[in-house]
């Protein structure tokens, strides 16, 4: 258990990426799926140059916090450290947590993706402040992704840890009551947001279902 014990609201996570917003600016997706009920951004940018990549997270910081909805950055612990986001997000292959705590400190969130039951195991046992299950199904938005743990590995996984588990890959409307029933407290997402003809609604009509699926 991570004992910083920081609380976050995990229920509607959405991830961003340029490359599949056609056009549309971070920011502006960004402001419409908070204003739809998302309730954590991850800003994600695998092309393009480290100013390019501290410009997006300004452009939305401000934003973010006084929406009470916090940044969270993708692998790049000097960006989230400068532009003093709310957490990091590590992959596999990225910082291993422990040098990452140690740079960035207690006060950071730290997510870890795990691909299987021991890398949620380990994630756990090292602090991790939430773990994303990556990915739950098969997704034409990331392709040099693990094999997809299914739902049944969503519980499996459920059954060993009690760290947030926010689940990602190929969620959307029709399955997130599925996930949510699966021991998932979040669902993060890309393309049921990010390529939706309207982000706000999209957001919304994932937030209703998933308050529908938790009054259950
Ligand atoms: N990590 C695992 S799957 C994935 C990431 C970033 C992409 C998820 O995208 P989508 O469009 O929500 O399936
Ligand atoms: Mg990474």
């Amino acid at each position: 258990m991570n004992r910083t014990q920081k609380s976050v609201d995990y229920s509607l996570y959405l991830v961003t990426d340029r490359g599949l917003a056609r056009g549309k600016s971070t920011r502006r997706i960004v402001e419409a799926a908070v204003k739809g009920g998302v309730t954590c951004v991850q800003l994600r940018e695998k092309k393009g140059s480290t100013r390019k990549f501290l410009d997006e997270a300004l452009s939305v910081r401000d934003f973010l916090k006084q929406a009470r909805v916090p940044l969270i950055i993708n692998d790049r612990l000097d960006v989230a450290m400068a532009v003093h986001a709310d957490g990091l997000h590590l992959g596999q292959t990225d910082m291993p947590l422990p040098q990452a705590r140690r740079i960035v400190g207690n006060s950071m969130i730290i997510g870890i993706s795990a691909e299987s039951i021991e890398d949620a195991m380990a994630a756990e046992a090292q602090g991790a402040d939430y773990i994303s299950v990556s990915p739950v199904f098969s997704t034409p938005t990331k392709t040099d992704t693990a094999p997809p743990l299914g739902l049944e590995g969503l519980r499996e996984i459920r059954k060993r840890v009690s760290t947030p588990l926010v689940a990602i890959g190929g969620v959307n409307a029709e399955n997130v009551e599925a996930v949510l029933r699966n021991g998932a407290d979040g669902v993060a997402v890309v393309s049921a947001i990010v390529c939706a003809k309207d982000p706000m609604e999209a957001a919304r009509h994932l937030t209703l279902l998933i308050q529908k699926a938790r009054a259950r």
